[in-house]
């Protein structure tokens, strides 16, 4: 692969060396004779311009033919809908403008090639046309960016109530740990200094003093109740890492020697995602190929992949080490009384230290 990619980028830089001295060349020969290019080429210049058009609104519409199912399903957050609306509604100014402008600039250069008996107008400027295309721009755009950042400050105004559910998350080469609040729903305080203690069984460090740490709990699958607010802390152990959960549509860094926040409603639980015709689609897809894999394999004589199943993810999004792209952890959301009945089964820091 590395020498694929080797030989394709020297022969890309042959092709620009070979491009330059023809450019170069050019520019010599228009010193002595003002014509560089014939009319005939000129009308053949053009009329690429229109193929190459239609070339790209063809490769357009096949991607998204293509590939518009590697989407990610509807989010399963209450903010993550706000979300979607505020990508989709960019997305499509940004697919109408660019199908617009590309078209024009197009056909003007078709319109406008080099003719025989036709003569270049020499036109300087028009203020009230360059008035127009300066103000329509601004006006989308501020509209835009206000819109943006109501959405912004909707998702970060983070307001804690009594029922709010308060997780922290932390992040380590290459690993995701969680800690629930436990019953006094008050995190423990924790610092790095305290991993250490209790022969490594002190897994994010609680501060074993504060009495606010002692029924915290931390695991390593995330359970969420669904229709509750979660208030995610994050915390890292050595490098930046990012907290990523790409079905609610949330993302944090996490920052060594900093806390960062976070927090949303979980609106479906795992059970209704895989029940989702789209979600159901994709996992018969990957089993698809996953089936075709496990025949190799197995006529190999090697064990056969398990079929997948649609889980939710808390996934790395910040390239932080060699193991970066296994950095995950499964989230399961599931009803209020699920979720109570997991939590009691586990261990509180009180009883892991024992
Ligand atoms: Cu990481």
């Amino acid at each position: 692969m590395t020498a694929l990619l080797t030989i394709t980028i020297l022969v890309l830089i042959a092709i620009a060396i070979w491009q330059m001295t023809k450019i170069f060349q050019l520019t010599q020969v228009a010193r002595e004779n003002s014509q560089v290019a014939t009319y005939k080429d000129n009308d053949l210049q053009g009329k690429l311009m229109y193929v190459f058009l239609i070339f790209i609104y063809l490769i357009t519409i096949y991607s998204f033919w293509a590939w518009g199912d590697v989407l990610l399903p509807e989010s399963a957050s209450e903010h993550g809908v706000e979300y979607d609306r505020l990508m989709w509604i960019s997305f499509a100014l940004i697919f109408f403008v660019q199908t617009v402008t590309q078209a024009l600039l197009h056909y003007f250069s078709y319109k406008y090639r080099g003719l025989e008996d036709t003569k270049a107008l020499f036109y300087a400027d028009n203020d009230r046309l360059e008035f127009i295309w300066t103000i329509i721009p601004v006006i989308v755009l501020a509209g835009l960016i206000l819109y943006g950042l109501y959405t912004w400050t909707n998702i970060m105004n983070i307001e804690e109530d009594d029922d709010s559910l308060v997780v922290e998350l932390y992040a380590q080469q290459f690993n995701w740990k969680a800690r629930y609040a436990g019953q006094d729903n008050v995190l423990g305080d924790a610092n790095v200094r305290f991993l250490q203690d209790y022969d490594g069984k002190n897994l994010v460090g609680i501060d074993s003093s504060d009495p606010n740490g002692q029924d915290d709990i931390v695991v390593q699958e995330l359970h969420l109740p669904v229709g509750r607010q979660v208030i995610f802390k994050m915390r890292s152990q050595d490098v930046l890492h990012s907290a990523y959960m790409p079905h609610f549509r949330a993302q944090m860094n996490c920052v060594p020697g900093m806390i960062t926040e976070f927090a949303f409603v979980p609106t479906k639980t795992t059970q209704e995602m895989r029940m989702f015709p789209e979600v159901a689609a994709k996992v018969q897809r990957i089993n698809k190929i996953r089936h075709q894999n496990s025949q190799e394999l197995i006529a190999n004589g090697e064990e056969p992949l398990e079929a997948y199943q649609f889980d939710f993810l808390l996934l790395c999004n910040k390239i932080c080490g060699a193991s970066h792209y296994n950095m995950q952890m499964k989230i399961i959301v599931e009803s209020e009384e699920d979720f109570n009945k997991w939590l009691a089964q586990q261990a509180t820091f009180a009883e892991v230290i024992q």
